[in-house]
């Protein structure tokens, strides 16, 4: 039986109810984060925790807990499990309140820690690289809703998957409202061509994701020239590698887009080599449970 946090207690995930009221689910008000832990260890946990505060931050949501608190309940959460490895979701929600948008009449933020598995993409996919379609879904600009908050509205991009899906691919590509890249519906997108990997700025709307920054550390210590910068789809077409990144995903080649072959269409060896850092890290690197 998996152990559920919520709002302060560790109970069974059949007692953990949240409210038909609460505005979480009445309109997606709130935040999330989605964490891994690997050999007893949080990834990048406090840079996860960080992004949860900004995005609460920027949506004028007040957490309940302190960062050292939040740290502390993730933690008792996964020892509750007792799993080695797994997933994290961490999600903050406004709250129960009457019915009307105002948050004002919310009086206090729920929270919720799930400890679970994840594995978004086959096997097949780790090991020859996944096929990506463009979505006509759009990410949001940054003057409707900021795509660096990681919102519980995340129906745009659940449509954008499907477009994917239904196209046969196995990730959406989201492009933003100038047409230019910004990130697929739950990871970031980067290219290698002539050696040097790009990868969108957050200013193109692209989440700013904690494992984007990992492989953006692996890039330097690996001596691999990176830059952040926009991209159209002509580039991604015409790249040399392309891979993916994200907390779920981990970091996983892309080798198709919109039915274009993308270099050699296999995991390409730049591509490989940030993918064995990355697991060498995951493994003796974060936070102990
Ligand atoms: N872009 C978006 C829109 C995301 O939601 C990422 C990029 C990658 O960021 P991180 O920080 O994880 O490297 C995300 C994160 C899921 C799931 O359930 C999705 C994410 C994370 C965890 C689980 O599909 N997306």
């Amino acid at each position: 039986m998996k152990k559920i946090y919520l709002d302060g207690l560790i109970v069974d995930e059949a007692d953990a109810k949240v409210s038909v009221f609460d505005h979480g689910l009445l309109y997606g008000d709130g935040v999330f984060e989605g964490i891994r832990f690997y050999n007893h260890r949080v990834f990048r946990l406090e840079e996860h925790i960080r992004r949860l505060y900004d995005s609460a931050k920027s949506i004028l949501l007040t957490i309940p807990l302190t960062p050292q608190e939040m740290i502390a309940a993730t933690c008792a959460t996964i020892r509750a499990n007792g799993l080695v490895d797994g997933y994290i979701r961490l999600v903050i929600t406004r709250g129960v309140g009457p019915m009307g948008l105002s948050p004002y009449k919310c009086p206090k933020a729920s929270v919720i820690i799930i400890v679970d598995t994840i594995s978004l993409y086959s096997e097949e996919a780790y090991a020859n690289g996944l096929t990506m379609a463009t979505c006509s879904s759009r990410r949001p600009s940054h003057d409707i809703l900021s795509p660096q908050v990681k919102s519980l509205n995340y129906l745009n991009n659940v449509m954008a998957k499907v477009e994917a899906l239904q196209a046969g691919a196995e990730e959406g590509l989201i492009l933003n409202d100038l047409g230019l890249v910004a990130e697929c519906t739950g990871d970031n997108v980067f290219v290698i061509r002539d050696g040097f990997i790009t990868t969108p700025p957050i200013t193109a709307g692209a989440l700013p994701g904690i494992t984007r920054a990992a492989v953006i550390d692996i890039a330097k210590e690996l001596g691999i020239p990176l830059a952040e910068r926009d991209l159209s789809r002509h580039d991604i077409y015409t790249c040399d590698e392309c891979f993916l990144t994200g907390t779920a995903a981990e970091v996983i080649a892309a080798t198709k887009l919109d039915q274009r072959v993308l270099g050699t269409g296999k995991p390409g060896p730049i591509t490989q080599k940030i993918i064995a850092r990355f697991r060498e890290i995951v493994g003796t690197t974060g936070t102990p449970v």
